[in-house]
């Protein structure tokens, strides 16, 4: 794929499972944040959420850098997912353990980007493990794998730059393993 040293990389996954907050800790610019006051209290009590898209850059020395998506978590908004990875290398699924069913809303995401998933282009963050150690980072590999997939899952914090550097490290070398 035709990049010009530009690899855009989209964060996905349910309300509140931290897409805003991973972009922001992560990016060398100021993010872009669409954020408006969050009415949708049923799903989700945070005080913001997402209504257009999250935008920031990571550089990576060289004249390379990542172009950082973010799209809205609300159901209502499930029209933007594929629009916002059209060209994407990769998409970083987060997840809310503290959902009522974090393991369906994986599923959830990765049927809407199955192109990604069956391309082994898809990292999976689990986050509020701390609260919620179930299901572990075990019990995702094996729900994976019942989709004949391997995908690389990692309980993170995305509120610490660490470990939303581990996703993208991760993505990275994925990436590159495929090219070879
Ligand atoms: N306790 C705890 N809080 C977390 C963790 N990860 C993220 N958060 C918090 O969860 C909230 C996530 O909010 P956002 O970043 O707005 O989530 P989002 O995915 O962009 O949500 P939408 O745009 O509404 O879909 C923030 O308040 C974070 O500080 C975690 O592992 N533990
Ligand atoms: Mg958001």
């Amino acid at each position: 794929m035709e990049h010009n040293g530009a690899y855009k990389i989209v964060f996905s996954g349910s309300m509140g499972a931290g897409k805003t907050t991973a972009i922001g800790v992560v990016s060398d610019i100021p993010p872009i944040i669409t954020d408006v006051m969050n009415t949708d209290t049923t799903q989700h009590t945070k005080a913001t959420t997402t209504v257009g898209i999250d935008y920031g850059e990571v550089d990576l020395g060289q004249g390379e850098k990542l172009l950082l998506f973010g799209t809205p978590g609300q159901e209502r908004f499930d029209f933007m997912w594929e629009i916002l990875a059209r060209r994407a290398l990769g998409i970083i699924l987060l997840v809310d353990n503290s959902r009522p069913d974090p393991m369906a809303d994986m599923n959830r995401f990765l049927d809407v980007f199955a192109q990604f998933s069956e391309e082994g282009a898809i990292v999976i963050g689990i986050g509020r493990t701390e609260g919620h150690p179930k299901p572990g980072v075990e019990d995702y590999h094996r729900e994976v794998e019942k989709r004949k997939l391997v995908l690389p899952v990692f309980a993170v914090d995305v509120r610490r730059k660490k470990d939303v550097k581990l996703l993208l490290n991760a993505m990275l070398s994925t990436l590159e393993a495929r090219e070879r």
